[in-house]
Parts: C-alpha cells; structure tokens; sequence
C-alpha cells in the first residue's frame, strides 16, 4: 500500500505547485520516508504523466517548466537527506557529469549525480547545456574515472559522441571511462558511439559506476 502522501506529490508536480512539492518533501522527511522513494513513487509519476502530456498535446510547455520547478523545490529539499545517508564512505571514483550542449535538461542529470554521490563517489557536476570539451578538460584536470554524459533530447544525444571525441583528443581514453543516459539513449547507441556503459536510470547508473571501477 503505496504512502498516501505520494498521491499528493504526484498531484504536486502535475500541478506545477512548488511550495506543495516542498511541504509534501518535508513531511516526508518528519514522516521518515526514504527520501529516493519519495521521488521514484512520489513526485516522478507526476512528471511523467506531465511528460506524456505534453507529448500529445494537451499540456503546453509553461505546465512543463512549472512542473519542473515543483520537482526541483522538492529535490532541494530531499537532496542533502540522500546524501548524508551515504556519507562517510571512501571515494567509489570520481565522476563527471553533465548534460550535453544545446540541452538544459537537469533533473535526472543532478539526481543521477545525488545518487553516486551518496554511493559514495566524488562527484563534478557541470550542469547543464556543457560544451563538449569541457568534459574533457574537467576530467584532465580533476583526473577523472569516469565521464557521464546526460541529453534528453533525439536532437542533442548525438553530442554524447562529440563528448567522447573530445575525451579522445586529449588522450585519455580508454583510461577514462563514459557511461551515458538520458530518455532517448538505448543500450544500441550507447554501442553505437563507444560508450563503455548506459543506463536507464539514477540507480542503473550507480551499479554502472560501480562495475566500470572494477574494469
Ligand atoms: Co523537455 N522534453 N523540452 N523540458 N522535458 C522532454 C525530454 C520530452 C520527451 C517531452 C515530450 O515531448 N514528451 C521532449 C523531447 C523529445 C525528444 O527529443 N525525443 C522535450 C522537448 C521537446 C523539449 C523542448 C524542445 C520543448 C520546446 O522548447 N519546444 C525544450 C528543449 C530545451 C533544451 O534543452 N534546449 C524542453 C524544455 C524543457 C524544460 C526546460 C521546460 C524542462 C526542463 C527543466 C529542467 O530540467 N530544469 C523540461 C522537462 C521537465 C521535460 C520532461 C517533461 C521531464 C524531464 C525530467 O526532468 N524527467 C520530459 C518528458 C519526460 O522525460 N517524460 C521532456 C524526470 C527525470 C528524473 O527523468 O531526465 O529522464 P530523466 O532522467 C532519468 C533517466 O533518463 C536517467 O536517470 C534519470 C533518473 O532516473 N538518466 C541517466 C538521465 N541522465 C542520465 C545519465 C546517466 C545515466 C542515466 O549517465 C550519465
């Protein structure tokens, strides 16, 4: 039996109502929720309801964004709890992440970062819409394992290649590893560009992570 505060989060987002969202977070948190189920059972049902949506048209892109700052209020808020109960571990590896150029799409992109962090990875966000060569030169200069490179868009994933053509020039693959991800992505692109992994989602991502350390 689902936690009734979920339906309420999911109302939230589909809503677009950010100081519910926050509200709901932090009862959550009072009520000693785990704060990753919150947001896979809670508030991500209502943005992908949003999603199909706005896909056939019936919600327009402000329903989107406000969506979205609804899903990011709650995040900021159960963020730091995911955290600290995954701190004090060693360093799994260290990552950098972003989402790809031209594509500002961050919410899987930082929860994915969330996750490995409380794995206990050092992680380097870059945020989002990041040039291509700047994956590469932050994974030289902070001597990465591993890049990740976040696009949710079929018009944006093709940079994921240009990612791994930049971590090429500078000579640091294969040592360097990439892992990509992102709506669009498959397993066949991931192939198809080199990439050494791909994964569906945040917690994918982290057995991912973990597995490319052991390569
Ligand atoms: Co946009 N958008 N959007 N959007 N948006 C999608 C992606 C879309 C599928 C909606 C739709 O049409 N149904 C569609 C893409 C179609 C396509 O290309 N196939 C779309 C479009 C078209 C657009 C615009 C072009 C709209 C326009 O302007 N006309 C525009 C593009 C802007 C740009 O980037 N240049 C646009 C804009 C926006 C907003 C800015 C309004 C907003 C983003 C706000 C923000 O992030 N701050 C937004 C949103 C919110 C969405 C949807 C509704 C939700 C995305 C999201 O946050 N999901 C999305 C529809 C959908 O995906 N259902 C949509 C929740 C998040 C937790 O999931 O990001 O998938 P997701 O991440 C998952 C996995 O994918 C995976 O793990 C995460 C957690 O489980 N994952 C990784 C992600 N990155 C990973 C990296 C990894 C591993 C796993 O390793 C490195």
């Amino acid at each position: 039996m689902p936690h009734p505060l979920y339906a309420q989060m999911k109302q939230s987002i589909y809503e677009g109502d950010p100081d519910a969202a926050q509200e709901l977070a932090r009862q959550a948190l009072a009520a000693n929720l785990d704060p990753l189920e919150a947001i896979q059972q809670g508030y991500l049902p209502g943005m992908q309801q949003v999603g199909r949506e706005f896909g056939d048209g019936q919600l327009f892109l402000p329903d989107v964004v406000l969506a979205a700052e609804a899903m990011k209020k709650a995040a900021a808020i159960l963020e730091p709890e995911m955290k600290k109960r995954g701190t004090s571990r060693e360093t799994a590896g260290r990552v950098v992440l972003g989402t790809v150029k031209g594509d500002v799409h961050e919410i899987g992109k930082s929860l994915v970062g969330t996750l490995l962090s409380a794995n206990g990875f050092e992680v380097h966000d870059l945020g989002v819409d990041v040039p291509f060569e700047m994956f590469a030169e932050k994974a030289r200069e902070v001597n990465a394992d591993i890049v990740g490179v976040s696009a949710l868009l079929t018009t944006t994933m093709t940079g994921q290649r240009n990612v791994i053509e930049a971590l090429d020039d500078l000579g640091l693959r294969p040592k360097v590893k990439v892992m990509v991800g992102g709506a669009p992505v498959t397993r066949a692109w991931a192939e198809e560009i080199g990439a050494d992994g791909y994964s569906e989602d945040a917690i994918g991502a982290v057995e991912l992570a973990k597995s490319l350390m052991a390569r």
